[in-house]
């Protein structure tokens, strides 16, 4: 499909201009798109790679590098110095500012670890990622919460306007929630699309940005950088 090749081109640029055959420490990310950077990587057929030290960002990541006979090395392993001289990941959705949504894939937790350990953090994502606003194509910020703080954390980002924060199920995959690689839960939270500074700046304020929209049944209405640091807080 036109995805999958959008994916697979974005795949091969990133590693094209990103990926040092003479590294030490790479990260691989976890998804869809992150599948075709393996592949890249594979087709570049160096020797030099079987030296190189690939760092999972959870089971999928780590099958991901076993399947394709590269060499892994756990997170915990990692020397602490020198840093990984370069992550790839995807991303659900990403702004102009390179803000990022992850964690579409329940897997944010080790990548948030590798992409913070990283020199460089290369995000891989086809067309339909990038958006003028976060919110806009991906629909919900997902935070990964200890099973017995759900209702707590639930309750937290309602108070900050969420129009919903819903317990990630498992579906037609699995009865009930789903487990996280850490043994965690996912909510994922729903807020309209995230102001730019632009609009914060145009009146004034975020909060009379919020006031002007109190009363229209929005939702909580947030500036990225806001949100994130309130979310933060919640996360603890
Ligand atoms: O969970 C994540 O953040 C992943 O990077 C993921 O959401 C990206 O998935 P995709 O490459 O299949 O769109």
């Amino acid at each position: 499909s036109d995805i999958e090749t959008a994916k697979r081109n974005a795949a091969r640029a990133a590693v094209k201009e990103h990926f040092d055959p003479s590294a030490r420490y790479v990260g691989i990310g976890s998804g869809s798109t992150i599948v075709y950077v393996v592949e890249a990587i594979q087709e570049l057929d160096d020797p030099r790679i079987a030296n190189i030290n690939f760092i999972p960002t959870g089971y999928q990541s780590r099958q991901m590098i076993l399947r394709a006979n590269l060499k892994d090395l756990k997170f915990d392993s990692l020397p602490a110095k020198p840093l990984i001289d370069v992550a790839f990941d995807g991303a659900d959705e990403i702004d102009d500012s390179l803000n990022c949504i992850k964690g579409g894939g329940a897997c944010l937790y080790q990548e948030k670890l590798v992409a913070t350990q990283a020199r460089k953090f290369i995000c891989v994502a086809d067309h339909r990622k990038l958006q003028p606003r976060l919110l806009t194509f991906w629909k919900y910020i997902p935070i990964e919460v200890e099973p017995l703080a759900t209702h707590t954390v639930m309750n937290a980002i309602l108070g900050l306007g969420a129009t919903s924060a819903v317990l990630r199920e498992g579906h037609m995959m699995k009865a009930g929630p789903i487990k996280t690689d850490q043994d965690n839960f996912i909510i994922d939270a729903y807020f309209q699309p995230l102001l730019l500074p632009a609009d914060v700046e145009k009146s004034g304020s975020l909060h009379e940005v919020q006031k002007g929209m109190e009363g229209k049944g929005e939702g909580g209405v947030w500036e990225v950088a806001e949100l994130a640091r309130e979310i933060k807080a919640i996360e603890g």
